[in-house]
């Protein structure tokens, strides 16, 4: 049991980027008894015990002595390891059903404009053009997710019900699923040439950065219905070579690229990938952090902490996520 079962711990809410006070007016609604301070106004760094952040400032967590775990406020853990002075106690992602949803509808829904040659015919309608392209049905499709977490496989569950031909890569194989899977660098190649459609889950790492190049995009399948091989990247940024991307595009190598994730966010108004006829852009919303819904699951996890000194979704700092 933890020394600070019998007073709540106090919470340092620590948000940049995204509606900080929408966070923290939820945290103080319903954290119960315990103190929940705003990092932006002045606080006793000594009495902190708890932080739930997103994109702190580097060097901002050191400087809590009593720190004894951190809750980053979404899945991937990337900017916050990024800080190399992050002090040395556990932290926990966001593993939450709400999130894991948004990511399939996000997926599904990129997958099935794919198949449904959604841009085609929206291209068609400006030139008032009725003319019924020829449509393969999902069977005849084969979709490829790198990174099959908790967000890859509940889209390789849904997609696997819709009919597509699923398979998944990841680091160490999985098993009991109904899709095929393919695990580690000894795999990749044959993974990527049974691809028509190349879903991006993995998180970013310094195994990952930079995954997203030529060289990958030039094993995916090139025998498959659609014409030709799509990306859609949902994971980071830092995963592709956005030059890569485009010279791809240009020559063929790739056929559509999807992209919810960027190097640089948000996409400089000059990056060339958004007029790109054949780039679909979103901006980095296919699964949001919802804190109606992720807020209890932080304090949840914090009070679980404090009665039995167990934390859920503590992330390996040796793999990076
Ligand atoms: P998980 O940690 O549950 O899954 C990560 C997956 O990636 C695992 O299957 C893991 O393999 C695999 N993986 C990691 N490194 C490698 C590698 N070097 N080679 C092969 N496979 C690898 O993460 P989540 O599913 O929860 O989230 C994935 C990512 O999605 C997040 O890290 C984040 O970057 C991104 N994300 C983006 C959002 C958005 O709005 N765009 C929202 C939420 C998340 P193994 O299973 O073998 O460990
Ligand atoms: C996340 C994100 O990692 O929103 O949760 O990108």
């Amino acid at each position: 049991m933890s020394d600070s079962a019998a007073t709540p711990g106090p919470l340092l809410i620590a948000i940049s980027g995204w509606r900080p006070d929408r966070w923290l007016q939820l945290f103080k609604e319903r954290a119960g008894g315990r103190e929940v301070f705003d990092a932006r106004e002045p606080f006793d760094p000594a009495a902190i015990r708890f932080v739930a952040a997103w994109k702190p400032t580097p060097g901002q967590l050191v400087k809590l002595p009593n720190l004894k775990a951190i809750f980053n406020l979404g899945a991937g853990v990337d900017a916050l390891l990024a800080d190399h002075s992050l002090p040395d106690v556990p932290i926990c992602r966001i593993v939450d059903e709400d999130l894991t949803k948004r990511m399939s509808e996000y997926v599904v829904m990129q997958v099935l404009m794919q198949l449904r040659q959604v841009e085609a015919y929206r291209a068609q309608q400006c030139e008032s053009r009725w003319l019924p392209i020829e449509q393969p049905s999902a069977s005849q499709v084969r979709v490829g997710i790198m990174g099959m977490g908790v967000l890859g496989k509940d889209a390789a569950e849904i997609l696997t019900r819709i009919g597509f031909q699923v398979s998944g890569w990841s680091r160490n194989r999985q098993s009991g699923m109904p899709f095929r899977s393919f695990a580690g660098e000894n795999e990749r190649a044959a993974f990527l040439a049974q691809s028509d459609i190349l879903v991006v889950l993995l998180p970013l790492t310094p195994e990952t950065h930079g995954i997203l190049a030529r060289p990958l995009f030039e094993g995916l399948a090139r025998d498959g219905v659609l014409g030709g091989p799509a990306i859609i990247n949902a994971g980071r940024g830092g995963l592709q070579n956005e030059a890569d991307i485009l010279a791809c595009l240009a020559d063929g190598t790739l056929r559509h690229a999807t992209l919810d994730v960027f190097e640089a966010e948000p996409l400089p108004s000059a990056s060339p990938l958004w007029l790109h006829p054949k780039v679909q852009i979103t901006p980095h919303v296919a699964a949001d952090s919802n804190p109606v819904a992720l807020v209890d699951v932080v304090l949840g996890n914090i009070a679980r902490f404090e009665k039995d000194g167990v934390l859920s979704h503590v992330v390996d700092r040796k793999t990076g996520y």
